[in-house]
């Protein structure tokens, strides 16, 4: 059985629906600080992550060998309110490891590229490499990161994860990130035909497609752990890009489509400490990563599924 927490947001919600397709509807417990809107087609509890006791209740009632945990604020976020980022953060990540340590479950959770800070290289940034970020939600990943080691080195807690990449979706839109213009744009393309980025031209970020996140946190989590000489901070990528580069490739479909700017210092900064670029070499080679998309077609994808969901004719 598996446990979910942060099964609403915008990996948890597409996650839930894909290990309930591989392991059964219910093998998979979703939980989130609300209920869901609209019916789910499975078990659901409400549990917000900064209570362990229920945590651990809930994770031993429905009898869970495996933790996902999801549930967290974003970097802008996180910026906003450093100290209840710490306290939700942290304090959520380590009643995770804690039930997972006392019931034995295989563990995953998400790092991210903003693990990384501007003393890092930027450019096709190695797997291990200095780590000093300068938001407090890149302390909480690499704080997170080496939480996650610890439990599998002094507990041998099975604890795995990734360092993500912006993550593009057209079923749950993210909140409170600063790779979110990625997803806002086609939205807005496709809805009335321009956009306004928060972000400044010519500022470079990793991202990936949500079924190709999916599949790593599968592919991950039933590799031969014999494998794995890294653990919790896998990079995977699927691509680096532009807002001009991606308001290009729209324009492919959109011939109309125009594209404004109007930076946001906060998110704009935030952008700037994170890498250009990262070198995913030791995902591939350690447990078989791959990336189905590109930008070309995560943006054919996009661009299809979106006009269906707004019955808009593509221009
Ligand atoms: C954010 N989407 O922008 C998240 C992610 C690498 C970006 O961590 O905060």
């Amino acid at each position: 059985r598996i446990l979910i927490t942060g099964a609403l947001g915008q990996i948890g919600s597409e996650l839930t629906t894909k290990l309930r397709g591989i392991y059964g509807v219910d093998n998979v417990i979703a939980t989130d600080i609300r209920n869901p809107e609209e019916e789910t087609d499975g078990p659901f509890e409400v549990l917000d992550v900064s209570d362990g006791n229920k945590m651990y209740e809930l994770a031993k009632r429905h009898k869970v060998d495996t933790l996902i945990h999801m549930a967290a604020l974003l970097s802008a976020t996180a910026e906003a309110k450093p100290v209840f980022a710490w306290n939700l953060n942290m304090g959520g990540l380590m009643n995770a490891l804690e039930t997972a340590r006392e019931l034995s479950c295989q563990f995953f959770t998400p790092s991210s590229i903003g693990a990384f800070g501007p003393t890092t290289p930027k450019d096709n940034t190695p797997q291990d490499t200095i780590q000093r970020p300068t938001t407090m939600y890149g302390v909480n990943k690499v704080a997170g990161e080496l939480l996650a080691d610890y439990y599998f080195q002094k507990f041998g807690v099975d604890t795995r994860g990734v360092r993500f990449p912006g993550l593009i979706s057209f079923v749950t839109p993210p909140g409170g990130g600063t790779t979110d213009y990625a997803v806002e744009i086609y939205y807005e393309a496709v809805k009335n035909g321009s956009y306004t980025s928060y972000i400044d031209k010519g500022t470079y970020m990793d991202m990936m497609y949500m079924p190709d996140a999916l599949n790593a946190i599968v592919d991950l989590m039933e590799a031969d752990p014999s494998r794995l000489k890294h653990r919790n901070a896998f990079n995977v990528t699927a691509m680096s890009f532009s807002p001009e580069e991606i308001a290009d490739e729209i324009k492919k479909h959109i011939p109309s489509f125009e594209m404004n700017y109007q930076v946001d210092p906060i998110r704009q900064s935030i952008a700037d400490s994170w890498p250009n670029s990262i070198d995913a070499t030791a995902a591939k080679e350690e447990w078989g990563f791959k990336a189905e998309y590109d930008l070309a077609k995560m943006t054919a994808d996009m661009i299809e599924k979106l006009s269906l969901k707004y019955k808009t004719i593509q221009k």
